[in-house]
């Protein structure tokens, strides 16, 4: 997450490799839409200023976050180097928020260790609207753009194994 002295958005460009010929699938949840729309601009924007195609890149949609497990398992399995999985849980007023956070957490997780593509971590979990809305193009930069640039430098790290 942000932290004061991080900036989402902000990344070295010499230490990002070419992402030309790289695929990748995007998972977003339509709960606070709002937010995850944004999120997912800033991922598809990042993508493409660093060479991915437009057309390697696939955008699926799912109806929440705990969804965002199934998605992308489901998208892991397609044509793609690696999946992007985006969400926002925002505090309510019942256990759920934990649940959710918890479960997606674990799910998305254990991807990362069931399968062999990287799928990237895009859940944002705030307190409030306002928290989300300072991470996904606000005042603490966007998450999608974090989330592009890591996809990319773990496709490439896949490339570089000696296996
Ligand atoms: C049920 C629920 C609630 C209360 N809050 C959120 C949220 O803040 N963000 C989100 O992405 N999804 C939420 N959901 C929906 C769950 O993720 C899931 O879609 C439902 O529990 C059905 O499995």
């Amino acid at each position: 997450m942000a932290t004061k002295n991080h900036n989402l958005s902000e990344y070295d460009p010499t230490k990002v490799p070419s992402g030309k010929g790289m695929r990748f699938g995007i998972v977003v949840s339509e709960w606070n839409e709002g937010v995850t729309e944004s999120l997912l601009r800033g991922a598809f924007d990042t993508l493409m200023q660093n060479d991915v195609a437009p057309e390697d890149i696939t955008v699926m949609h799912v109806p929440g976050s705990f969804e965002l497990i199934y998605g992308a398992t489901q998208l892991a399995k397609q044509e793609v180097d690696a999946v992007i999985a985006i969400g926002c849980v925002i505090r309510g007023d019942t256990p759920h928020f934990d649940y959710i956070c918890q479960g997606t957490t674990y799910g998305l997780a254990r991807l990362n260790t069931e399968q062999p593509k990287p799928v990237i971590y895009g859940l944002i979990t705030t307190e409030n609207l306002q928290q989300a809305l300072d991470r996904c193009g606000g005042k603490h930069g966007n998450k999608g753009d974090e989330c592009a640039i890591t996809a990319i430098k773990m496709v490439a790290f896949k490339h570089q194994l000696p296996l």
